[in-house]
């Protein structure tokens, strides 16, 4: 699969790509859904994440530097408003997060702000999206999303 070029393009090809990986499947076969739904909310639906007004509910900092995302797992609740604030102590990165349609470049010194609504409980990969050097491949982590849970 190429789900992680999906949103690197904002064009009609990756929304038709996204809707087929996330509409039709799991309209086709409802028999099905438990276990190519969990999978598809383990590797992140291709949906882009809708912004919001107003303040966050939760502001988070990752760091990025040669070679790691710190911290390498960032858990939200669903339903939050979360504001991710990504610093670089040290050379460009990019912080890539294919299945919440983000995908910033991450200066020294520049801090990106990215902002989302956190909404389809889920494990999302985060990784640098800029080739920044021999371990670059290591820089690697997930956004995770928790499920509110419905008791009624
Ligand atoms: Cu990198």
């Amino acid at each position: 699969m190429n789900g992680f070029r999906i949103w690197a393009a904002a064009d009609n090809g990756a929304d038709l790509h996204s809707k087929w990986l996330c509409g039709g499947g799991a309209k086709a076969a409802p028999a099905l859904m438990l276990g190519t739904g969990l999978l598809v909310l383990m590797i992140g639906c291709g949906k882009k994440t809708p912004g919001y007004a107003g303040p966050p509910d939760t502001v988070r900092q990752i760091i990025m530097k040669k070679w790691e995302i710190d911290p390498k797992r960032v858990e939200v609740p669903q339903g939050a408003r979360v504001e991710l604030v990504v610093t670089s102590t040290d050379v460009e990165h990019g912080i890539d997060v294919p299945g919440l349609g983000i995908r910033e470049p991450v200066q020294p010194e520049h801090p990106a702000v990215i902002r989302f609504l956190a909404q389809t409980p889920g494990v999302y990969p985060m990784s640098c999206s800029v080739l920044c050097g021999r371990g670059h491949n290591q820089m690697t982590g997930e956004i995770v999303i928790t499920a509110r849970s419905s008791s009624k």
